[in-house]
């Protein structure tokens, strides 16, 4: 049994506890029991064989352990076969519809007596759940676009969990005899925010004993298919894994073939074919004679073009550019300088100022924003005037004391309902860096909402505007204002808009990025991290910016702390 299988049942029964309105606590040791299970390197089944007492590992305690010992047994536990018993267990996939939640999907259950999420998208289109109390149309038509959303979400997985799959698979892959050379292609080369399957391509000395080695690899869950061309297999969390063998003459057409895009591939080929030449993954050719096909590289300039970076094959204008010779130059990951947002304790992150200077030095940082909430943020113990100028103070302490790194003292303040900022004026206009942000009131409708973002934009006491869309990958929909309007008044008004790195954020998205940087706009990276670790997470939101043909001058966290005290002084 595979640990994600394990993590999973734990998650549902938190799930079927949480409609069931149970204790909070119990709720979140079972979903914490299931993030450390997932995350464990080795596999729990083995652990257990081997006599480990899996109380000692972190959020499992002694009841946990004897549950996953029965659901290794059993392949489930006592404990959600109950709960199944009690609650329709569909329900859990309603709740996970964005701008749902348990509470509403009981009530959608308690009232139409709604259990499955096919039930769901049928009542909203016979327009029932409108009459539902606290519903509404406009809730209805949210909750058909989420199960769009969610739908076509199914099966991906977010960027950063396929960089953990691929790294450890790499490890394994590294270990075998006869794969002389493994390269990963598709969506995952192309650094796309989520990932529908692994496409990995593999030169082998012997294509039958390297597919033996490979299947090897402890975190398959199936082999669906075993060929000598291609050997699909699917991953214990359900990722699936296409593993196909190339000679050395043509790896190179086959990784342009396989990194797509689609679009990608299908312009190229219409340009060899204007030379009357073919092009596919065994290379490009002109009849019998090859003429290229041992590398990318070579490929391209037989087509007359210089190679393209795969995060800009999407057929989105880079074939022109390419030929024009206007490709940009993208930004890297080693030009980012410092990081434009993060939190302390002072709102809702887990370590003080001191530790994350500390740990932003140790990364090699040579500045970091601290820009904790404003006090509308209540969830987040959010920070009023008198306490925003007292952090401003402990920030700048702090900074004295440390070397070679500097500390902006920053804000991320709230854009209230009215288009108001949280804070007063005079006090955000003492900081080194202001972002302002949407939390709350999110569907005002498109036309206030837009009122609402240009009001701050024009506020002239902010630097930038903090994950713009407000949208969770897979979780919750980018927020409906006008894009262009926004675009307009951040050029107008010198306002940077951010793109957030976390992984299930990464806002601003790859087209919005290209539409505003048409527009002359300038940005900022922000982790947004919430405790050290996350200063890490920088790299995905650097290939968002690559993705959005972003070059180092687009980008303020390039400057060096000089050039950007500068940027940032206000006239
Ligand atoms: P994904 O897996 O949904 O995140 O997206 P991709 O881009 O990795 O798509 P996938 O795995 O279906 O196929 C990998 C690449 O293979 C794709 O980017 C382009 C190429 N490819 C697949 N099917 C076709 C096709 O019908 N025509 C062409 N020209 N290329 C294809
Ligand atoms: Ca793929
Ligand atoms: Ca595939
Ligand atoms: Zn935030």
């Amino acid at each position: 049994m595979e640990n994600a299988e394990i993590a999973d049942i734990f998650n549902t029964i938190a799930d079927l506890l949480e409609l069931k309105d149970a204790n909070e606590f119990r709720i979140r040791s079972y979903r914490s029991a299931a993030r450390t299970i997932r995350g464990l390197p080795d596999r729990i089944e083995d652990l257990a064989s081997e006599g480990k007492d899996l109380a000692e590992l972190p959020n499992i305690g002694d009841s946990t352990a004897e549950k996953i010992h029965e659901i290794l047994d059993k392949g489930t536990c006592k404990r959600l076969e109950d709960l199944r018993k009690e609650m329709p267990e569909g329900l859990t996939r309603i709740m996970h519809v964005p701008g749902l939640g348990a509470r509403k999907a009981m009530k959608l259950h308690e009232e139409l007596g709604i259990t499955h999420l096919d039930a769901l998208k049928q009542a909203c289109e016979d327009r029932k759940v409108r009459h539902v109390e606290d519903f509404g149309a406009r809730t209805e038509q949210k909750i058909l676009e989420g199960i769009a959303t969610a739908r076509s979400d199914e099966g991906r997985i977010l960027y950063k969990d396929a960089t953990d799959h691929v790294e450890s698979l790499g490890r394994h892959l590294d270990g075998c005899d006869h794969v002389k050379r493994w390269e990963v292609a598709g969506s995952f080369r192309r650094a796309k925010e989520t990932v529908g399957d692994l496409d990995v391509l593999i030169e082998a000395s012997d294509r039958k004993a390297a597919a033996e080695e490979l299947t090897g690899y402890r975190d398959i869950a199936k082999v669906d298919s075993r060929g000598k061309e291609k050997v699909t297999v699917h991953l214990g969390s359900g990722l699936q894994v296409d593993f196909r063998f190339f000679e050395s003459e043509t790896f190179g057409s086959a990784m342009l073939y396989f990194t797509g895009s689609k679009a990608h591939n299908i312009a190229l080929r219409r340009r060899a074919q204007s030379h009357d030449w073919k092009l596919n993954e065994y290379g490009l050719s002109k009849g019998e004679t090859l003429l290229a096909g041992a590398d990318e590289e070579s490929v391209y300039h037989r087509l007359n073009l210089p190679w393209i970076p795969p995060e800009l094959r999407e057929d989105c204008g880079e074939i022109d550019a390419a030929e024009r010779d206007e490709l940009p130059d993208l930004i890297e990951p080693g030009d980012v300088r410092g990081d434009l947002q993060s939190h302390t304790t002072a709102s809702d992150g887990t370590a003080g100022i001191e530790q994350m200077a500390q740990a932003a030095a140790e990364r090699g940082l040579t500045y970091l924003a601290i820009t904790d909430h404003t006090k509308r943020v209540t969830m987040a113990k959010g920070l009023d005037n008198d306490g925003c100028r007292k952090h401003a103070d402990a920030i700048r302490e702090v900074n004295e004391d440390i070397d070679g790194l500097w500390l902006l003292a920053g804000i991320e303040v709230d854009i209230l309902k009215s288009g108001k900022l949280d804070l007063d004026e005079d006090v955000l206009a003492e900081l080194d860096w202001v972002i302002a942000s949407i939390h709350y009131n999110r569907d005002l409708g498109e036309k206030k909402m837009t009122e609402r973002m240009l009001s701050a934009i024009r506020s002239g006491v902010v630097h930038g505007i903090a994950h713009p869309l407000g949208r969770i990958i897979g979780g919750r929909e980018p927020m409906a204002f006008d894009f262009g309007k926004v675009v307009e008044a951040c050029a107008e008004n010198d306002v940077l808009l951010e793109i957030n790195t976390q992984p299930d954020r990464l806002d601003l998205p790859d087209t919005y990025v290209q539409q505003a940087r048409k527009a002359g706009v300038r940005f900022s990276l922000g982790t947004d991290a919430h405790k050290p670790a996350e200063l890490g997470l920088m790299p995905y939101g650097v290939n968002m910016a690559r993705r959005g043909w972003l070059e180092k001058a687009d980008v303020v966290n390039t400057l060096t702390p000089k050039q950007l005290a500068k940027a940032l002084k206000r006239d």
